[in-house]
């Protein structure tokens, strides 16, 4: 006998997305999910990024992972607030999860909403969490072949950041390759080159989510 769990527990979380979708356009908030593996600089990113936006957007940031609050600590750091979720153990968020943080958080103040979800390449990519846009993050460290090895990660994604490209000369990283890849997948994501942690690119990604944002207000 199989049992097909799958399909029941994605319709459960696309009829919340949706009431969460309905929510966040309500208030004008552009809401961004970032999906990436373990340690590939999303918190980096999101800190360079608050860094570039935060003189023209009222900024909050949800964090998912497995246990911890280190991530949200070093939001609330910069003076962003945070909510933090801890999963106990799921490799992915899901809607009911941010429909609790949202209700700690004032919508009608904000105008973006970056959720970090849980390092994974596989298991957030199925979960709508009622967003206007998934974006990725691959870091250089991890190899240009992944787009190949975990392809679901790189199709869901308007936009694909490659970071840490300040280590490109110490990993043998074939950016031909990886574009190509890309090219493949998801002909029409936009492809950012940042190092996050020193602030190459980051103007370029900055801009691409002002756009999205002013979009919808
Ligand atoms: N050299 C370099 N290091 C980076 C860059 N971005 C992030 N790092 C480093 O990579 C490590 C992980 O960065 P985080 O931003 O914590 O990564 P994360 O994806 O949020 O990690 P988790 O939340 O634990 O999954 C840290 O030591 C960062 O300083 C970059 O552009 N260049
Ligand atoms: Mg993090």
């Amino acid at each position: 006998m199989q049992i097909e769990l799958k399909q029941p527990v994605l319709q459960k979380n696309d009829a919340m997305a949706q009431q969460l979708r309905e929510l966040f356009a309500q208030h004008h908030v552009f809401v961004l999910d970032l999906l990436a593996s373990p340690g590939s600089g999303k918190t980096s990113t999101i800190l360079a990024t608050i860094d570039a936006l935060r003189d023209e957007f009222n900024i909050a940031v949800i964090e998912g992972d497995i246990a911890g609050s280190v991530d949200a600590k070093k939001i609330k750091d910069q003076g962003i607030p945070a909510v933090q979720i801890n999963t106990g153990g799921a490799c992915h968020l899901e809607a009911d999860m941010i429909k609790r943080a949202v209700d700690v958080l004032d919508l009608k103040r904000l105008d973006l909403i970056i959720i970090e979800n849980v390092g994974n390449l596989v298991c957030p990519t199925d979960f709508d969490l009622g967003e206007n846009a998934k974006a990725m993050i691959l870091s250089v460290p991890e190899g240009d072949d992944k787009p190949l090895k975990y392809p679901g990660v790189f199709q869901v994604s308007q936009a694909i950041i490659l970071n840490k490209v300040d280590t490109m000369p110490v990993f043998n990283f074939d950016e031909e390759a990886f574009n190509a890849s890309i090219k493949q997948l998801n002909p029409t994501a936009s492809v950012f080159r940042i190092a996050a942690t020193n602030g190459f690119g980051v103007e370029a990604w900055a801009d691409w989510l002002r756009e999205k944002i002013h979009a919808i207000q």
